[in-house]
């Protein structure tokens, strides 16, 4: 197997999946900065010219960060990070959904809107990325009040991908610096122990 990836959220879920596993694969680095995800050698690897590939055994390209993270489970099962009995993988894939779709999708598009180098992905609006930073904190303050049980992760007390999403979210939140409010602690809590991991502090960008 190799992986091909680069410096992004979704290619930071797989490192940081893998240095949970203790899992080591060869590596192709793609900088999307200079534009390696558009060039016709990688796109023939994903045609939607996004990170993070990973190469299989038999020459077949695996796409999508939770579909790379899934079988690289299947693989190295231990520790399980998709959960074990069928609630713990219920509620895992329940929580990963939520990550991803409530926040790291509305962090995401203040990015895009916000940001010129990504021009070339969206029409821009600045009132759409206003907007996105105020429900951002809505959905922050929702978080914070699902946590507020006290557990340390986002599915009881059992660290998985769930948490590796929330912490691509929270990759995007410093890029675009978006400040998680003081006043909600529960949150605060759950973000600092996510990224004191070192699996989270290996995985940051080193490079844009
Ligand atoms: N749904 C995909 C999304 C992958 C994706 O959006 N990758 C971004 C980085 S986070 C990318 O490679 N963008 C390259 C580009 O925009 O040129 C996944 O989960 O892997």
């Amino acid at each position: 197997m190799k992986l091909h990836n680069g410096t992004s959220p979704n290619g930071m879920r797989v490192t940081m999946f893998m240095q949970e596993k203790g899992i080591e694969l060869p590596l192709n680095d793609i900088s999307i900065m200079h534009g390696d995800t558009k060039k016709t050698e990688f796109l023939a690897r994903n045609s939607l010219g996004q990170v993070p590939v990973l190469e299989l055994d038999d020459g077949r390209y695996l796409t999508e960060s939770i579909a790379i993270c899934r079988y690289l489970e299947s693989k190295y099962p231990g520790p399980a990070l998709f959960g074990e009995s069928a609630e713990e993988q219920a509620f895992i894939e329940m929580w990963n959904r939520r990550m991803e779709l409530w926040l790291m999708t509305t962090f995401g598009s203040i990015g895009e809107h916000e940001i010129p180098y990504f021009q070339y992905r969206v029409e821009q609006n600045s009132a759409f990325a206003a907007a996105q930073r105020k429900e951002a904190i809505k959905r922050l303050t929702w978080l914070d009040n699902e946590l507020s049980d006290g557990r340390d992760f986002i599915v009881d007390n059992q660290f998985s991908v769930a948490d590796i999403t929330g912490a691509a979210s929270l990759m995007i939140a410093q890029f675009v610096k978006l400040a998680i409010p003081d006043d909600l602690e529960n949150v605060q809590r759950w973000a600092k122990t996510v990224m004191s991991r070192n699996s989270f502090q290996a995985s940051l960008p080193k490079r844009q």
